[in-house]
């Protein structure tokens, strides 16, 4: 299918400033999807708010446009009732990690099969540029105009601790990888998640001085290495990307199948 038959074309043009590195998401999530073959019928893509949250009115699947942080929350909702179908979140990280953090875990344990891209860009692009959860120590932001003390969350960590049974990161500057993650992650029987690092040139990269668009995009290139690398020993301050974990573990969509069928007798009991 061409690729365009993916977009809505009627909310054209975007929302997105330009070199907001969402575009870039949006773009290797069509490529991956296109690649697996997927009808778009078999798509339900669900988001809260946020720039970033904007990808699920321009893509042409089953979409929900949600409440800010309660996306996991409807995305629950609709696998539980259709689970044949393929979920997918994308969320900022004020989105999935602030107002959505709990749901996030809960999800994550639960390891209901949906996928969950954060699209971890450091701030709260959508509203002004607040510091967010992922913003980091030192930072600035516009509700940190001296500076941020707050520390920031490792979402890698952070998934693998609340039970995700598949979590990646990747950048806006490895595209390949970034749909190759995806195309893993959608496929994936389980809780799914990918962390992709996305520019706001807008808000993070004007206040903190880190240059245009592209100037973002080689600072991902030259602060990240594939996961064991020799170069992460080196330097243990290189961000390492590639997929972290990705293992079996029962589906709450199937598990909960099962309680069905005990309740109704015909299952083993006890
Ligand atoms: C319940 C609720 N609280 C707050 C808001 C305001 N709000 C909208 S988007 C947003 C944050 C957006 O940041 P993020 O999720 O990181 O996505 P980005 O815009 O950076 O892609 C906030 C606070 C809202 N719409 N609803
Ligand atoms: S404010 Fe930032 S996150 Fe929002 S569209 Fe602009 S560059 Fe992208």
């Amino acid at each position: 299918m061409p690729v365009k038959d993916y977009i809505r074309e009627r909310f054209f043009p975007h929302l997105w400033c330009p070199g907001c590195g969402h575009g870039i998401v949006m773009n290797a999530l069509i490529r991956a999807i296109e690649a697996l073959g997927l009808s778009k019928n078999e798509i339900v893509m669900v988001s809260g708010i946020g720039c970033s949250s904007r990808i699920s009115g321009y893509l042409d699947f089953h979409t929900l446009h949600t409440i800010h942080g309660r996306a996991l929350a409807f995305a629950t909702g609709v696998k539980m009732g259709l689970p044949e179908l393929n979920i997918i979140v994308p969320m900022g990280d004020g989105d999935a990690l602030a107002i959505g953090g709990n749901h996030f875990i809960h999800a994550a344990r639960r390891n209901i099969e949906m996928t969950a891209i954060i699209m971890n860009n450091r701030i709260y692009g959508m509203t002004g540029g607040q510091y967010s959860p992922l913003s980091g120590y030192g930072t600035l932001a516009t509700t940190a105009p001296y500076m941020n003390i707050d520390h920031a969350f490792d979402v890698v960590q952070l998934s693998i601790a609340a039970g995700a049974t598949f979590v990646a990161r990747t950048t806006t500057y490895h595209v390949q990888q970034m749909t190759d993650c995806f195309k893993k992650a959608i496929l994936h029987e389980g809780f799914s998640v990918v962390e992709v690092l996305s520019q706001c040139p807008t808000y993070f990269g004007r206040k903190n001085k880190m240059g245009s668009a592209a100037d973002m995009m080689a600072f991902y290139r030259d602060h990240t290495t594939p996961i064991g690398s020799k170069k992460k020993k080196e330097n243990p301050d290189l961000i390492e990307r590639g997929i972290f974990v990705q293992k079996d573990l029962p589906e709450y969509c199937r598990a909960y199948d099962t309680v069905i069928e005990r309740a109704k007798g015909k299952g083993q009991k006890g």
